[in-house]
């Protein structure tokens, strides 16, 4: 077993060398309405470093859509540890067009964080490190949507997550 050790103590030397890169999932057209998620992109540029999320969306949609007065929301959901269960949920709305991301879970909340919106189907936001729900290391993060209107399709809410099952490892 000793002569194993070199070759163990090379891998570990690339895979620390190597730069961080942004973990992503596209998500298929699969829901109807304008909260029909299309990708995830998430990466931080080290263990302790802001957690950077961009979703997009299938379609082009105003802040307004989001209003916290109205039923349509996205969420990030955060699993800050070995277990599947979530620890954090992020709630996106806006109000008066201006778009925040209010972090809950395990008993605590957190102060708004800002969300950018750059063009009709695109959500940015950054978690800061070394935070509860970016602890240092890995973090696993899903993104789910509620698009509801008054009628035709998406009057029961149409919903969406991505990834589909799972979740997105970023470290
Ligand atoms: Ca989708
Ligand atoms: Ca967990
Ligand atoms: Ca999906």
């Amino acid at each position: 077993m000793r002569r194993s050790l070199p070759i163990v103590a090379f891998i570990l030397a690339i895979a620390l060398a190597s730069p961080a890169s942004a973990e992503e999932v596209a998500d298929p057209d699969d829901v109807k309405g304008k909260l029909d998620l299309s990708l995830v992109v998430a990466n931080k540029s080290d263990t302790d470093a802001p957690l950077r999320i961009r979703i997009e969306t299938h379609e082009n949609w105003a802040a307004s859509l989001l209003s916290w007065k109205g039923k349509n929301r996205v969420w990030i959901l955060f699993n800050v540890d070995n277990d599947t269960n979530i620890e954090y949920v992020g709630t996106i709305t806006s109000a008066k067009g201006k778009l925040g991301l209010n972090i809950e879970g395990s008993g605590s909340a957190f102060e708004t964080l800002r969300v950018r919106h750059p063009d009709g189907h695109t959500l940015k936001t950054k978690i800061p490190g070394d935070s509860p729900p970016n602890p240092e290391g890995t973090v696993r993060i899903a993104v789910r949507s509620r698009y509801k209107t008054k009628t035709g399709g998406c009057s029961e809410g149409c919903r969406d997550r991505a990834p589909n099952g799972g979740s997105l490892a970023v470290s």
